[in-house]
């Protein structure tokens, strides 16, 4: 069967979209629940937000994760890693339902945040809130960096969008001032971030502590500042279709959510990081109108529908590999220094530090340009920061 990718538009969502979205939230409440240990509060908020942008818009293949032109997707508000393991078990990649059973148990692929390519399409989580805001940034810079060096008129290898869901958490910390600075100035316009903006954090309304205006701080930065409820899946497809349309702007959605939701801890710091209970988990399974038992129960039609990715996936990666074979025929130096050159083969660091700076960059030939790399003063005084993004290459033969 032809299967064409699924188109960004903003079509109206379906009932059995609505039950793709509950069976992420409930393979999220069920697994923190065994576990007795974990962030419900996330997951349920943005369960739809995370469906439509990963059924509608992200483009992978749950067959090969690691597939050089992938879409990237940072989950930076690693806490809410139930999400990703329920989307990566319903889209199809090697995450059976035993281990979402197995949610942060020894041994387990479903080990919890942090992570970093451990669980196959996990790309990273983070434990310390905002480094995966620095990730993203660096990966959506790594992207325009590769495109400048090896992409040519016909041939658009290297084309993908770098994805961050992020939270408050994420956004109080400095870090993401630095970087999403760094992302504004470079007009990185394939970097979206969808900020879960819920007013709850871990013991409270984030009002006690981060009362800025979030949106007007993006917009000073130079980013497209874009809103959506993120309980209506047809708003959140319009902000990520218009995301992607500004390829002059990194775009910010502030998704609008309810923390917990569905749950009777729904709107408060209670749903944020712990297992929601035995009696809040039926209620909740009673007002997503789901059936009570089994726990981890999917209806077969959302396998179904949600696992289109496996046909779509390996489609546009074939695509791909058939462009590159032409640009291999076509320009076969370029494409050998290429092939050292993908992320597959290599590591973008998004945060280096000074210790690994300086020798690193004399042996790299893919670093960026001087005049971003250093500057007199950081030539005496290197420092932290992701305006120098390190590609680590591979120590294994290519
Ligand atoms: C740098 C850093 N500081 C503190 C923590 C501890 N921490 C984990 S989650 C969290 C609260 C996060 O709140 P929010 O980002 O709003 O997430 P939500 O409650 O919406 O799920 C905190 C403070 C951390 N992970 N990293």
């Amino acid at each position: 069967m032809t299967v064409s990718p699924n188109q960004p538009t903003a079509s109206a969502m379906s009932e059995l979209d609505r039950l793709c979205a509950n069976a992420i939230r409930v393979l999220a409440i069920d697994a923190v629940q065994q576990a007795n240990s974990g962030h419900p509060g996330l997951p349920l908020g943005m369960a739809d937000t995370a469906y439509v942008l990963w059924t509608r818009f992200l483009k992978h293949n749950p067959h090969d994760p690691a597939w050089p032109n992938r879409d990237r997707f940072v989950l930076s508000a690693g806490h809410g890693s139930m999400l990703l393991y329920a989307l990566l078990h319903l889209t199809g990649y090697d995450l059976p339902l035993d281990e979402i059973k197995r949610f942060r148990q020894w041994g387990a692929h479903t080990p919890g945040h942090p992570e970093y390519h451990y669980t196959a399409g996990v790309e990273t989580t983070t434990g310390p809130l905002g480094q995966g805001v620095g990730n993203g940034v660096g990966m959506a810079l790594a992207e325009r960096y590769l495109a400048a060096r090896f992409n040519r008129p016909g041939f658009p290898l290297v084309d993908h969008y770098t994805y961050v869901l992020c939270s408050d958490g994420d956004l109080m910390e400095g870090i993401s001032h630095e970087a999403c600075s760094l992302a504004g100035h470079l007009k990185l316009g394939k970097l979206i971030f969808l900020y879960d903006s819920n007013n709850i954090s871990l013991v409270g309304p984030t009002s006690l502590a981060f009362s800025e205006d979030v949106g007007k701080r993006f917009q000073a930065y130079n980013w497209q500042v874009l809103e959506a409820d993120a309980h209506n899946m047809a708003a959140v497809a319009q902000a990520l279709a218009e995301a992607q349309a500004d390829t002059a702007r990194p775009s910010l959605i502030i998704c609008h959510s309810h923390i917990g939701y569905g749950s009777p801890k729904q709107g408060t710091h209670k749903a944020h990081g712990e297992a929601l209970g035995v009696d809040a988990v039926k209620q909740t399974k009673e007002n997503l109108g789901w059936p009570l038992e089994p726990a981890f129960y999917v209806p077969g039609q959302v396998y179904e529908h949600m696992q289109i990715a496996t046909e779509v996936g390996p489609q546009r990666q074939a695509e791909w590999q058939a462009l590159f074979d032409r640009y291999r025929a076509a320009l076969p130096d370029m494409a050998s220094a290429g092939i050292r050159c993908t992320p597959k083969r290599c590591q973008m660091i998004g945060v280096a530090c000074c210790q690994v700076l300086r020798p690193t960059l004399r042996v790299l030939p893919h670093a960026p340009p001087p005049a971003r790399r250093l500057t007199p003063w950081r030539k005496r005084y290197p420092r932290c920061s992701v305006a120098q993004p390190i590609f680590i290459l591979p120590t294994t033969p290519i």
